[in-house]
């Protein structure tokens, strides 16, 4: 994942701007000891029209919800870190970029307990290309079942975007490379379609669009929330539901969506291949008027642009 990274720019922390290099943490503390902290991943597009965050509100929002359910009290309003994300990009001078602001736990103590830490935020910003490679976002992704089940609601507040969470992405994520496939689809613990490391998924059958409920075992994502209003704006029909496998490994078209991965259309599953050799027609048009929506050519969807430069 170093694609992007430079070196080079500011990077904000804790208020203030410090050169890139010099944004370290003390090797105590406690986020990186326990994954007590909470992040966002947002990204920013240059348009016609200039240089807009796509639904900076909402993720920002996330990330107080994310935080709150670790009791993490987050040092700044929400307004304030909204600023200090175009603040951050104006910085650095891009007009297109992946965000990525988190919150941890800092130096204090060591010992389950986070209370008496301070917490510690940052925002980084760098361009970021196609998540699942080119190739894969265009042709569809090779994906397989994970043996690791997705981490279930009991277990931990699945819909905080928690940085120790992701142990289980990043297990999912080593299968799946390791066995020759481009990424994962974790079943949640009952053995229902829960979502990929860090994307949602959505099924299409015969024009119409499914996918796991918000409150299963997913993390709801922003662009999953998007997705399903433009799609009935669109005049779609999209039923939040419970998916077997079997309705998945038998759709005409499957598509990941997230922050990093966008809209990506999947291809094959476990060498089944999605929907015969069909071209994934629902997914192209809603690709299509997702990414017309980020490159701010739909008025009625300005409202989730937020401008980088005034
Ligand atoms: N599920 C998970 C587990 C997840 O991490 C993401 C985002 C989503 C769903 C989609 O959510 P949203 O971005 O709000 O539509 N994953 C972020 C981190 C990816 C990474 O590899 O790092 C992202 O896409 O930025």
């Amino acid at each position: 994942m170093a694609e992007g990274f430079t070196d080079e720019g500011k990077i904000w922390y804790n208020g203030v701007f410090v050169d890139w290099k010099e944004a370290k943490v003390h090797v105590l503390v406690h986020g990186l000891h326990y994954g007590s902290g909470v992040f966002e991943g947002i990204r920013c597009y240059a348009t016609e029209k200039g240089s807009f965050i796509f639904r900076l509100k909402e993720h920002v929002d996330r990330m107080y919800r994310s935080a709150e359910a670790y009791e993490m009290e987050i040092p700044y309003t929400r307004g304030e870190i909204e600023e200090a994300i175009r603040e951050t990009i104006r910085v650095n001078g891009l007009d297109a970029c992946y965000i990525r602001p988190i919150a941890f736990f800092g130096y204090h103590h060591l010992g389950l307990n986070p209370i008496g830490c301070p917490v510690d935020c940052a925002i980084a910003v760098w361009p970021w290309g196609a998540y699942l490679g080119e190739e894969a976002a265009e042709g569809g992704i090779r994906c397989t079942f994970s043996p690791w089940r997705r981490i279930d609601p009991n277990t931990l507040p699945v819909k905080s975007k928690a940085v120790g969470h992701y142990l289980n992405s990043i297990l999912a994520s080593l299968d799946a490379k390791e066995r020759g496939f481009a990424e994962a689809i974790l079943l949640d613990t009952k053995g229902y379609v829960a979502e990929g490391p860090g994307e949602n998924i959505f099924a299409v059958k015969n024009g119409v669009l499914y996918t796991p409920e918000a409150d299963s075992s997913i993390l709801p994502g922003i662009t999953r929330a998007s997705v399903i209003e433009l799609a009935r704006d669109m005049g779609y029909e999209v039923v939040e539901k419970r998916m077997t496998k079997e309705e998945l490994l038998s759709a005409d078209e499957a598509f990941f969506t997230g922050t990093a991965a966008e809209i990506a259309p999947i291809r094959e599953i476990d060498n089944v291949t999605i929907g015969g050799s069909k071209k994934g027609e629902v997914t192209s048009v809603i690709k299509r008027k997702f990414f017309d929506v980020l490159n701010a050519r739909e008025e009625k969807y300005m409202k989730w642009l937020a401008p980088v430069y005034e």
